[in-house]
């Protein structure tokens, strides 16, 4: 199969089919095998028949629905999962997303070699304050931290290759950064591509302005997982070992100035270097203690999420 199309979705009803016939008209048009997978993320309205009528008259439509509504890293998932497609392409169900872009990210992922292809939407269609401005800053400081050059991680219209969905876990809230992911997971071919942006035709976004700060502090995870998410010893222990070696001089000072140098002066406990010695040592052995658990959790993981094969030869 040449394209799985996975679309998560919340309360769309008004859209779905309209999206459906119009992807179908393009996969048809391009002589694409295709299938569509519309995962359901606990919708209250109507889209979950709209997905089972759809699926009826057309076998290239699959379904996957969720208990209640987990977000939609999972349905990502869980859409990822079970794709089929040699390209996978991601795209959101409100008519945001342009589905004549479809071939062309198909052509680069198959023929230009590209692992990932970011949708960029040069011109939004979205409300200034709201939605550009605070995305414009949100963008900025991804690519400082993470160092993929992407001007706009949280477009929903993405392409892979299907190694690269096979073998990321998107989890939490980290849809917005797969790009990261795919990135740490090995796949350094990551390319861009303008995409045209409609402003919503039916109903009303799902994410205010929580989603920026959400955002920012799973950035913050991940520029951590990314950096010290394999060796928390050399973060924390570098830490610890400092803060240690700081409050061991505070002490030893006060212990020889005590006993040799000015027996008499004020008590010990009288001092604020006591205070930072006391503070520092105990902030560097927990220091350390988290350094050393989170080595012993690292050995605990399964062996496959610790590297990727990326070809084998001869077995
Ligand atoms: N699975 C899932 N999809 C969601 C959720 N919230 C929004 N979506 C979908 O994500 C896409 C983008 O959402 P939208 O509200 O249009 O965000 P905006 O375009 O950034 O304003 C749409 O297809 C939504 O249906 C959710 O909680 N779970
Ligand atoms: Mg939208």
């Amino acid at each position: 199969m040449n394209i799985s199309v996975v679309i998560p979705l919340l309360n769309e009803q008004e859209s779905l089919t309209e999206l459906h016939d119009w992807i179908a008209k393009v996969m048809q048009s391009n002589r694409f095998s295709y299938e569509i997978i519309f995962i359901d993320d606990g919708s209250t309205d109507a889209s979950w028949s709209t997905i089972m009528q759809l699926s009826q008259k057309d076998d290239n439509v699959k379904g996957i629905r969720f208990l209640k509504n987990f977000g939609k890293s999972q349905a990502l998932h869980a859409g990822f999962a079970k794709a089929e497609g040699d390209v996978i392409i991601t795209m959101d169900a409100d008519l945001q997303d342009n589905p004549e872009e479809i071939p062309e990210l198909y052509n680069m992922i198959t023929q230009d070699k590209f692992d990932l292809v970011s949708g960029w939407k040069k011109k939004r269609y979205d409300s200034v304050l709201a939605k550009n401005l605070p995305s414009k800053l949100f963008n900025w400081a991804a690519r400082r931290t993470s160092g993929v050059k992407l001007h706009d991680f949280n477009c929903g219209l993405k392409a892979y290759h299907s190694t690269v969905v096979k073998n990321i876990d998107v989890n939490g809230e980290m849809h917005r950064y797969i790009p990261v992911l795919a990135k740490n997971a090995g796949f350094t071919k990551i390319g861009e591509k303008v995409v045209k942006h409609q402003a919503r035709k039916y109903g009303e976004t799902k994410f205010g302005m929580d989603r920026f700060i959400n955002g920012f502090l799973d950035l913050i995870t991940i520029w951590f997982i990314t950096r010290f998410g394999k060796r928390p010893m050399h973060l924390f222990g570098a830490l610890g070992v400092l803060m240690f070696a700081i409050g061991f001089i505070f002490s030893a000072y006060l212990g020889i100035d005590k006993l040799f140098i000015n027996p008499t002066g004020r008590l010990i406990t009288e001092r604020p270097q006591f205070y930072i010695a006391l503070t520092t040592m105990i902030l560097g052995s927990q220091f350390f203690i988290a350094g050393f658990l989170g080595e012993i959790t690292l050995r605990n993981k399964r062996e496959s999420s610790r590297y990727l094969i990326k070809q084998e030869l001869n077995f």
